[in-house]
């Protein structure tokens, strides 16, 4: 292999999500998410936006694949809205959701695009917050195998690639500790309880996946990593270091894969009052196919660093590149993180299921859309996989985050992804420079030189 090449059977994506992307909230019987209910509450969204037109793609999907082919992409992940298959989460199956995703697949396959599907990316059936508190119930571990095994019974004769779950780590730490994410609860102790549901739903939901799809079924689950790193050797660093590690990359990653939770979490009082049962951790323990990991930045630790410990708990890097969402570009950190995962865990396959930077984008009169940071970004993230590869991570994969510009959660449209602008008052798309660049590293099946 050439050494800019990347193996021949390299898989070349695009993601999105369904919340993030469909609009079409109503339409259907499809029931209500706890994304709609919070971005339609007064304050919780930038500019009062929600998904309900979204980038259109329920309307426009058949476009959005041809949009796809022209790209010449070879993977699509996308995810599936629970409450159009199960509008109250669980009760009656809603033929005309699960139609809409057969469609979809059927279009993929007919491009030549393999399916990666996602069966939570964050949009709840309103239904089960309000019954049972949502994952802060143990009940939503046979409510999620139930929808695991409507959606596989429907789609697994076509499609190979399953993932449970899109970054355990995120939905609960924004939505149950933080409250900036739907369903807007901010309570730690309840936050860790909702995450040993969620574990326990991966692991129940595998069984069901497996069952139903066989051997050959691809099963795993998606991951937000993210080095952390520190500006010092000062003990109170190391330590907030080793806390924010577990926090960030070990909590969903060890139960799953080590089958236990890392110690310096269960050491911290916010676990202290974690129910569990005998058998948990035989059930969360799953020998996955691969592991998909969305990588976007590291996070620095400094003396002063904001968030002590948190999510947030990141310094600035004088003289680094930021993207519009003040993450730091920094590529070093995929290759690192790939590394890590690879030798920590030994999973079979590693696919990047995310990566991509939002940047302030603007159609120009001439129909361009000129995002040269984005291309750079991107270049410099595929070169560090390409590293990765060389030094023996099996990396199977890639897919740039987003396929459409798209609902950013609690940012509303204000945020862009995309490598495709979309005009969102008539949901005309545009390929920004940064897709043709991506369309000749896949052509090539190489990073073009500079
Ligand atoms: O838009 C999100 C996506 O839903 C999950 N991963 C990170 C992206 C950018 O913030």
């Amino acid at each position: 292999m050439a050494p800019n090449q990347f193996p021949d059977d390299f898989i070349w994506g695009a993601a999105t999500a369904s919340y993030q992307i469909e609009g079409a909230v109503r339409e259907d019987g499809r029931g209500e998410s706890i994304w709609d209910r919070f971005s339609h509450t007064p304050g919780k969204v930038t500019n009062g936006d929600t998904g309900d037109v979204a980038a259109d793609h329920y309307h426009r999907m058949s476009e959005d694949v041809a949009l796809m082919r022209a790209l010449e992409l070879n993977g699509y992940r996308f995810s599936v809205a629970w409450s159009r298959i199960l509008p109250q989460g669980d009760g009656p199956v809603n033929e005309a959701g699960l139609d809409f995703y057969d469609r979809l697949v059927d279009e993929l396959l007919a491009a030549e695009i393999t399916p990666f599907l996602t069966l939570y990316h964050w949009d709840l059936p309103q239904a089960l917050q309000d019954r049972f508190g949502g994952w802060l119930s143990r009940q939503m571990v046979d409510m999620f195998a139930r929808y695991a095994d409507v959606v596989s019974r429907r789609l697994g004769d076509r499609v190979r690639y399953w993932a449970t779950f899109n970054e355990p780590r995120i939905f609960i730490w924004l939505g149950y500790i933080e409250g900036t994410h739907a369903p807007g609860l901010a309570d730690w102790t309840g936050g860790a309880q909702a995450a040993h549901h969620v574990m326990l739903a991966h692991g129940a939901a595998f069984r069901t996946l497996r069952q139903n799809l066989g051997a050959d079924a691809q099963l795993g689950i998606v991951y937000a990593l993210s080095p952390i790193e520190t500006v010092s050797d000062d003990p109170e660093i190391l330590a907030r270091q080793r806390l924010l590690d577990a926090r960030t990359n070990c909590w969903f990653l060890d139960p799953v894969l080590r089958g236990e939770y890392p110690p310096e979490l269960l050491d911290a009082p916010q676990w202290a009052n974690l129910q569990t049962e005998p058998g948990d951790l035989a059930l969360i323990r799953t020998p996955v196919d691969f592991v998909g990991i969305n990588y976007y930045s590291r996070t620095l630790l400094a003396p002063d660093s904001a968030g002590k410990g948190d999510l947030h708990d990141s310094a600035p890097n004088p003289g680094a590149e930021y993207t519009a969402m003040g993450w730091e570009v920094y590529p070093q950190g995929l290759y690192t993180t790939l590394r890590r995962v690879h030798e920590r865990y030994a999973v079979p396959a590693l696919y990047v299921t995310e990566n991509g930077a939002a940047f302030d984008d603007v159609l120009e009169p001439d129909g361009r859309v000129r995002d040269p940071r984005r291309s750079a970004y991107l270049r410099a993230h595929f070169k560090a996989a390409q590293r990765a590869i060389a030094d023996g991570v099996p990396l199977k994969g890639y897919f740039v985050w987003s396929l459409l510009d798209n609902f950013e959660w609690a940012h509303g449209y204000e945020k862009r992804f995309g490598i495709t602008y979309v005009d969102y008052p008539t949901g005309a798309r545009t390929l920004k420079d940064s897709a043709r660049f991506y369309q000749s590293v896949i052509r090539a099946n190489a990073v073009p030189e500079e």
